[in-house]
């Protein structure tokens, strides 16, 4: 079979979240680490995001649409359901955090601050939003969690997010007052999927 290539810088979220997918189903890969609108990622993203990905002949764009093929396509364990319900579960969750979680929490938070070096009071309406989701996720995952799959493109899309905005003051107080997440981030930066496809220490002007 072709060689799969992910394309996108390992710090990014979304490239964390295919990558950690692609190591819960045993899925070799190679890391082309370009940035956002380089050339490689520009080929095939047509806004120049990442993650960009290349599998012969097949190009792709988008976080979904990469993780659904790779799933569909490699050998492994499935992290996305089948059973109709559990599969609408889990797109409605992924729905919610690419468009929702990931515009607050890391275009409005932790992009303005890591790498615009935005003042904090510039980031202050953005923090009350994270709050608010960050209490709303603490009761999604207070029952049972919709998506028991042990591993799931759901939790390779989340933790991400939930350990970069932990990384900053204001994303660690939300989340110390939300047990449930807490305990979720703790249980889910431990798993294997993730341990491997973990980001190095970020560069320190990106
Ligand atoms: N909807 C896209 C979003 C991808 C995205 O926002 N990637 C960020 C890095 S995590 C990026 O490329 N940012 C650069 C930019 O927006 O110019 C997906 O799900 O893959």
């Amino acid at each position: 079979m072709a060689e799969l290539e992910i394309i996108g810088v390992p710090f990014s979220n979304f490239v964390w979240a295919v990558r950690a997918c692609c190591e819960a189903k045993g899925v070799a890969y190679t890391l082309n680490p370009a940035r956002p609108h380089s050339p490689e990622v520009s080929k095939i993203h047509p806004f120049g995001k990442i993650p960009a990905m290349r599998h012969g002949d097949v190009t792709l764009f988008e976080t979904r649409a990469i993780i659904g093929y790779i799933d569909a396509v490699f050998p492994g364990p499935k992290v996305l359901p089948q059973e109709p319900v559990a599969m609408a579960k889990a797109e409605e969750w992924l729905s919610l955090i690419n468009t929702t979680i990931d515009q607050v929490c890391m275009r409005q938070f932790i992009v303005p601050i890591m790498f615009g070096k935005a003042p904090r009071e510039q980031v202050a309406p953005a923090v009350l939003a994270l709050q608010k989701q960050v209490a709303w996720l603490d009761g999604a995952l207070a029952g049972e969690f919709a998506l028991p799959m042990g591993f799931s493109a759901v939790d390779a899309d989340l933790v991400p997010i939930l350990t970069y905005i932990n990384m900053q003051p204001e994303g660690a107080a939300a989340i110390a007052a939300a047990p449930n997440v807490a305990a979720y981030l703790k249980r889910l930066l431990a798993h294997p999927a993730m341990v491997a496809s973990a980001p190095p220490p970020r560069p320190a002007a990106a």
